[in-house]
């Protein structure tokens, strides 16, 4: 198995966390330098035509790309222990809760549309700060909203971990990422909490990945 990655990647991120709850190891973890543009380099465009990370390589192929996509390939060929409900409501209440971060928020902030703020429209740093900040609050505001529900407990769907729990830690670190302030999100950071409380989860987050800063 080759596991495309660099540490920053939130996207790289769930898929780690998903590695890690089901004890998969890659046989070979490939870093792809996001801060030096690497994931648009030939090679690397080879292999995920989108030019984002993460992207999976299990046994003969073919490569699996988008990290929702790889997180439930994971889970339907190593079925312990499950990230998915298993009633249908709940799955789909869980997808959607998955969705609000992987879909609908983080790739707003993601460096090809930084990027392009920048440099095609012109936007000023603190302006693009704002606009990343926006749209982080955006999706807390969602998911705080929505972990209201009484199908919410230790985690965002009952008691056990989930791939909305996967996708809430990664939207957690991308906001200590862009300072946004979670205070007003007191649910979404007491399941982050719980969350990094599993060491599967602690030991994939970004700053714990080789060649990452102590802090950022
Ligand atoms: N929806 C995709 C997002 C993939 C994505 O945008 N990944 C980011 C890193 S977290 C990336 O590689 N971006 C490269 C770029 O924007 O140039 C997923 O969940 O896998």
């Amino acid at each position: 198995m080759k596991f495309y990655s660099f540490w920053r990647s939130l996207a790289a991120y769930r898929v780690r966390i998903a590695l890690n709850l089901k004890g998969v190891t890659p046989d070979e973890v490939i870093d792809v330098n996001l801060m030096k543009g690497q994931q648009r380099e030939a090679a690397y465009r080879a292999v995920n035509p989108m030019m984002a990370l993460p992207a999976l390589i299990d046994g003969d192929g073919p490569i699996l790309f988008e990290s929702l996509a790889i997180i439930e390939y994971l889970d339907e060929t190593h079925p312990q222990p499950p990230l998915l409900p298993r009633d249908a409501r709940g799955r789909a209440r869980v997808r959607g809760l998955a969705q609000i971060v992987a879909c609908d928020s983080h790739p707003l902030i993601v460096p090809r549309v930084r990027e392009y703020l920048e440099h095609e429209l012109k936007i000023d740093e603190p302006t693009r700060m704002a606009w990343c900040r926006h749209w982080h609050v955006q999706a807390l505001t969602a998911l705080e909203t929505q972990l209201q529900s009484k199908e919410t407990g230790r985690f965002c769907h009952g008691d056990q971990v989930t791939i909305a729990d996967i996708c809430l830690a990664s939207q957690a670190a991308g906001a200590k990422f862009f300072n946004v302030d979670t205070a007003p999100f007191p649910t979404v950071v007491r399941i982050a909490g719980a969350c990094q409380e599993i060491d599967a989860i602690a030991r994939a987050h970004p700053l714990k990945q080789p060649g990452a800063p102590a802090s950022v």
